[in-house]
């Protein structure tokens, strides 16, 4: 008897996974493989039920056989072990996203003869229903909100992009590779102050409102489902800080960090070039309490930033604030550094962790940026945020494409280096 394998990323079994198993089910004995939930949060497909319902779920399915678990969005695992001879699918990942998936899927099967089935996809109003509930339940704040802490304990080291418009979010929720028989993606985005502000042509001094900053994470939020960190700067007075929570709460933020700068706030990457002022341990301390006082769910994450490293206070300080920040009820600590070296960063995590093994730990390689996210996890970190590079790389690009008009009085000599029209009229997705 030959053996068909198929793997379901899905929370709901609809029509046209009913029609891959009846067309398997020609092909001989039928086995099913189930995403595991870290596997669903590398594909983008958060998983909306527990991964102990899906199994039940594909169990129930007249003609299924066997039940198995996949562990990875790649099937090099479950081919090596099941080695099938067919490999069904739907013929929807011909192309996007899922060709990579498919690519390796062929090359792994031709090394034993095995083939693969591309079944006709079903897609009907039904099935486009049921998308349309798997998304909205995604996008929907209560489910948003709690994805972060969700994500951190199933995957332990997350990966979140700098978004400050509706276009940058969509690069952080789509953008995907396959490389080294890895799929990856990013897990969560960073609204950062400093790029929301550049992209407003404004200083990074808190001068952009949180009005305009809300509007900011609207228009992200309108068009993605990943979870959002949002850089709340020194969260102002504590009394206009618990307005913050309260509102990001509500919107479905998954978190905020403050820093712990009192007064006019300038850039960390400034370090003491410039005149900053750090905060009293014991008014931080006040500000995190306040705004976890208010807050009404157990989803939302206050994070304490701690700039003793920054500001050339030293090691002792930013420990001895880190332990009054988690004891004062922080949910996270981000420690930030402007050197080139990891040495401190790292020198901070093994000494925080040697106390304190749970409370995540934030970090923003910008100037350390030699080392990688596995050894940054070996040292107990949970969150990566690349904080500004998007903006760092679209800047001078625009830059080159003006200057460059400018020079040959048109348009010509800079269109070869240009997205092609067509591409982008249809990068958005209508609705
Ligand atoms: C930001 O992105 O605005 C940050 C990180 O706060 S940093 O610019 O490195 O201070
Ligand atoms: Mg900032």
């Amino acid at each position: 008897m030959k053996t068909v394998y198929t793997c379901f990323c899905t929370d709901v079994i609809h029509e046209g996974h009913m029609n891959i198993i009846q067309q398997a089910q020609k092909y001989g004995r039928v086995v099913v493989g189930i995403l595991s939930d870290e596997a669903m949060i590398k594909y983008n497909r958060f998983p909306t039920i527990s991964f102990e319902e899906r199994l039940e779920l594909a169990k129930n399915i007249p003609g299924v056989d066997e039940v198995i678990v996949q562990d990875t969005v790649l099937y090099d695992n479950v081919i090596d072990q099941l080695h099938p001879d067919y490999v069904i699918h739907g013929d929807n990942w011909l192309s996007g996203p899922m060709k990579a998936i498919r690519d390796r899927v062929e090359k792994k099967l031709s090394e034993y003869g095995g083939e693969i089935i591309d079944a006709p996809y079903t897609y009907n109003e039904n099935v486009k229903r049921i998308d349309m509930q798997i998304k909205e339940k995604l996008m929907m704040p209560e489910f948003r909100r709690k994805r972060l802490k969700q994500a951190i304990s199933l995957r332990g080291l997350i990966k979140a992009l700098e978004v400050h418009s509706g276009l940058t979010g969509l690069i952080a929720e789509k953008t995907y590779v396959e490389n080294d028989g890895e799929f990856d993606q990013f897990d969560a985005m960073w609204i950062s102050s400093l790029c929301d502000s550049t992209a407003k042509g404004k200083p990074d001094i808190e001068l952009v409102d949180m009005t305009s900053r809300f509007r900011t994470i609207e228009d992200v939020m309108e068009v993605t489902t990943k979870p959002i960190i949002f850089d709340g700067d020194s969260g102002g007075l504590a009394e206009h800080f618990v307005y913050t929570v309260r509102s990001l709460e509500r919107m479905g933020v998954s978190a905020v960090i403050i820093e712990d700068k009192i007064g006019l706030k300038k850039n960390s990457l400034f370090g003491t070039e410039v005149k900053q002022t750090q905060d009293t341990i014991e008014h931080f301390c006040e500000k995190i309490k306040a705004g976890k006082k208010i807050q009404l769910t157990e989803d939302f994450m206050i994070i304490a930033r701690i700039e003793s490293l920054i500001l050339e206070q030293g090691m002792e300080d930013a420990l001895t604030r880190a332990f009054a920040y988690v004891e004062a009820g922080a949910d996270g600590i981000m420690i930030h550094s402007r050197r080139k070296t990891p040495d401190e960063i790292v020198e901070f995590c093994d000494k925080f962790r040697a106390k304190d093994k749970t409370t995540p730990i934030v970090v923003v390689p910008t100037s350390f940026n030699t080392i990688t996210e596995k050894e940054l996890q070996e040292h107990g970190v949970n969150i990566v945020i690349y904080a500004n590079q998007l903006t760092r790389s679209a800047f001078p690009a625009m830059e080159n494409t003006a200057r460059e008009i400018l020079i040959h009085h048109r348009a010509k000599e800079v269109d070869d280096s240009l997205m092609p029209i067509k591409e982008i009229i249809t990068l958005i997705d209508e609705l």
